[in-house]
C-alpha cells in the first residue's frame, strides 16, 4: 500500500474547487413502521450536498490537565514525531510514530484495482486534515503556554513524573519541553480526590466569574500570540465527581451563567466548557464526569460550538465494545461481565476515592447497552448481563494498567462459554493518539457543511458531535439519537461520513465482484 497516497474521485457528482470539495451524495436508508403487529420497512433516499473547505487551518490545542500523564505524553509524541526522534531501547532502536491514532495509522479501502485487489489509503488522506506535527503546542516563536494545570511543573518535569516514556526519549525531549509551563487553573477541592491537594500549587485566584474571565483571556491570548486560526479545548485533567443537575442551577444556559456569576456550585470542568463555548472553541471532555450539564449543552447549541464527550475509550473498554459485539452479534447470550483493573499512576490514585471512582464506574458500565438492546432474540425487555467494574490503585505498576476481564455467555443446550482476558493497557500511550484524533476530527467537522434537496439551507453537524463516539466510552449524542457503543459501528460511521464528503458510497464489504461466476 502506498503510504500517503493522494487520490481524486472522478465522478460528475464530485467537484474539487479551489476552496472546497463538493459532493452530491444519495443517502439511502430505511424507515420502519409498525402496523397491526407487522413491521413495514420503507427504503428511502435523500440527496445531500456535502461541502468541505480545503484550507487546513493553523490549529492550537489547549489541554486542561496539560501536566498530567496524558497531557505530557501527547505533547512529547507530537514533538518526537516533529523532530523525527529515535532512541535506543533494550529491544532495539525505536522511532517516533502515531500508532493508535485512527486518522494517522488507520486506513480506508477505496475499492478494487484491475486485479480485483483492494486499494487502501490512510484515513488522513480521505479529506484535507491538519497534520498532527503542525499542531501548535509550542514553537520557536510561541512561548506562551497552551494548556492549564493546577500543578506548576514544567512539561519536562511532568514527563519525568509520568514515567511513561523510555529514558532515551525523555533525554532528547527534555530541552524542548522544559520551557513549556502550564497556565494556572481552577482548583475546587471537593471535585477531585483529597489525595490531589499536594499538586495544587498553580491556581487562578478570584471568584468563579473572575476565573471564567481568566480562562477566556487565556484562550484569546494563546490564539493571538500563536497566530492561530482555531483553538480546541480538551479536558484531560483529573476525573471529577458527578455534579447534581438541579433546576435553577445548571439546567439551562441562562441558569448556568447566573450560577457562575453568583459563585454557586459549578465544577472546574464545566467552567472550562463554558469558557470555551463563549470563545467559540470546541470543547471535548476526556474524563467521565457530567461536565456537559444541560446548561452547557444549551449554551453550545446557542453558540453553535461543537462539544464532545465523555471519557476517552482507550483499552479495556475498547476491547469490551468489540468483544461483546462479537458475542451477541454471533448469537451468544452474554450474562456476566466482570472487569477488574489495577493501575499505579496519578489517575489511579485519584480514582481510589469513592466519588471519583463512581464517575468512572458509571462510564465503564454502560458500554454494552446498545448491543444487548439490539438482540431481543436473546434478551427479554429489561434483561441485561451482570456487569461489575473494579478499580484498584497499585503504585508499583505505574501507567501500565492491568485489566482482567471475564465474559460468561450462554451457549445452546445449556452450555456456557467463559472468556478470560489479561490486557496490559499502557494507559497514556493509548490515550494520547485518541486525544489527537479527537482534535483532528473535530476540526475537520468544523469545515464540513451540507444541505439536502428538502432543505437547501446549508447546515453543519449538530453541536453535540456524536461522530466522535468511537473515541469515547460514554458517547454524548444529540437528544433522541441512539447511543452506539459497538466499536466497528462507530468506526464505520466516521469512515462512511468521510466517504460521503467525497461522494463515495458507504463501505459495504459485500465484494459482489468476487461472488459472481
Ligand atoms: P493525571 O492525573 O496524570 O493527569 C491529570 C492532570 O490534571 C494532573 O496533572 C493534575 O494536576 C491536573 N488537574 C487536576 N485538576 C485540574 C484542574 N481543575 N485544572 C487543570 N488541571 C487539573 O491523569 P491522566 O492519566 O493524564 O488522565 C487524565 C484524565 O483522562 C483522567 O480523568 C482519566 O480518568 C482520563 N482518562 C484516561 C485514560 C487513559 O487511558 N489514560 C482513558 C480514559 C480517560
Ligand atoms: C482505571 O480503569 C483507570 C481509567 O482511567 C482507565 O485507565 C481509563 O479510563 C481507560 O479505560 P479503558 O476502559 O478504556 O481501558
Amino acid at each position: 500500500m502506498e503510504a500517503a497516497a493522494q487520490f481524486f474521485v472522478e465522478s460528475p457528482d464530485v467537484v474539487y474547487g479551489p476552496e472546497a470539495i463538493e459532493a452530491q451524495y444519495e443517502y439511502r436508508t430505511t424507515r420502519v413502521s409498525r402496523e397491526g403487529g407487522v413491521l413495514k420497512v420503507h427504503p428511502t433516499s435523500t440527496r445531500f450536498t456535502f461541502r468541505t473547505a480545503r484550507q487546513v487551518p493553523r490549529l492550537g490545542v489547549m489541554l486542561v490537565g496539560w501536566g498530567g500523564n496524558n497531557g505530557s505524553t501527547l505533547t512529547a509524541a507530537v514533538l518526537a514525531n516533529r523532530l523525527r526522534l529515535s532512541w535506543p531501547t533494550r529491544s532495539g532502536r525505536k522511532e517516533a510514530n502515531y500508532y493508535g491514532s485512527l486518522t494517522q495509522a488507520g486506513t480506508v479501502s477505496l475499492g478494487l484495482d484491475a486485479e480485483g485487489q483492494e486499494v487502501f489509503v490512510p484515513f488522513s488522506a480521505v479529506l484535507p486534515m491538519v497534520a498532527p506535527n503542525d499542531l501548535v503546542f509550542d514553537g520557536p516563536s510561541v512561548r506562551v503556554p497552551p494548556g492549564w494545570d493546577i500543578s506548576s511543573l514544567n512539561l519536562a518535569e511532568a514527563m519525568r513524573r509520568a514515567k511513561v516514556l523510555d529514558w532515551g526519549l525523555q533525554e532528547q525531549l527534555w530541552p524542548h519541553m522544559e520551557a513549556l509551563r502550564p497556565r494556572p487553573s481552577v482548583y475546587i477541592p471537593e471535585f477531585i480526590a483529597a489525595n490531589q491537594s499536594a499538586r495544587a500549587d498553580n491556581l487562578i485566584p478570584g471568584s468563579r466569574a473572575q476565573q471564567l474571565e481568566q480562562i477566556r483571556r487565556d484562550i484569546r491570548d494563546f490564539r493571538s500570540s500563536a497566530g492561530l486560526d482555531k483553538v480546541i479545548v480538551l479536558w484531560t485533567a483529573n476525573t471529577e465527581r458527578f455534579c447534581e443537575v438541579i433546576p435553577g442551577l445548571n439546567d439551562t444556559a441562562e441558569n448556568l451563567l447566573r450560577t457562575i456569576e453568583l459563585g454557586l456550585e459549578v465544577s472546574p470542568s464545566t467552567l472550562f466548557a463554558v469558557a470555551s463555548i463563549l470563545e467559540g472553541c470546541a470543547f471535548l471532555n476526556g474524563s467521565p464526569q457530567n461536565t456537559l450539564v444541560p446548561g452547557a449543552l444549551e449554551l453550545a447549541w446557542q453558540h453553535r460550538v461543537f462539544v464532545g464527550g465523555d471519557d476517552f475509550k482507550s483499552g479495556q473498554t475498547k476491547v469490551k465494545s468489540v468483544l461483546v459485539d462479537f458475542l451477541i452479534g454471533s448469537g451468544l447470550k452474554t450474562m456476566s461481565i466482570v472487569s477488574y483493573n489495577h493501575l499505579g499512576n496519578n489517575d489511579g490514585e485519584n480514582l481510589s476515592a469513592p466519588l471519583q471512582f463512581r464517575s468512572k464506574e458509571v462510564s465503564k458500565s454502560n458500554v454494552v447497552d446498545d448491543m444487548v438492546q439490539s438482540n431481543p432474540v436473546l434478551y427479554t425487555p429489561g434483561e441485561e448481563p451482570d456487569h461489575c467494574v473494579v478499580i484498584k490503585y497499585v503504585p508499583y505498576v505505574g501507567d501500565s494498567k492491568r485489566a482482567l476481564d471475564e465474559y460468561t455467555s450462554e451457549l445452546m443446550l445449556g452450555g456456557t462459554n467463559t472468556l478470560v482476558l489479561h490486557n496490559t493497557c499502557e494507559d497514556s500511550l493509548l490515550a494520547a493518539p485518541i486525544m489527537l484524533d479527537l482534535a483532528l476530527l473535530t476540526e475537520l467537522c468544523q469545515r464540513v457543511s451540507f444541505c439536502t434537496d428538502m432543505d437547501p439551507e446549508p447546515q453543519t453537524f449538530h453541536p453535540v458531535l456524536s461522530l466522535l463516539s468511537f473515541l469515547f466510552k460514554a458517547p454524548l449524542v444529540p437528544p433522541g439519537s441512539p447511543v452506539v457503543n459497538a466499536l466497528f459501528r462507530q468506526r464505520s460511521c466516521i469512515e462512511n461520513i468521510l466517504r460521503a464528503c467525497v461522494g463515495l458510497p458507504p463501505q459495504n464489504h459485500m465484494l459482489l465482484e468476487h461472488k459472481m461466476e
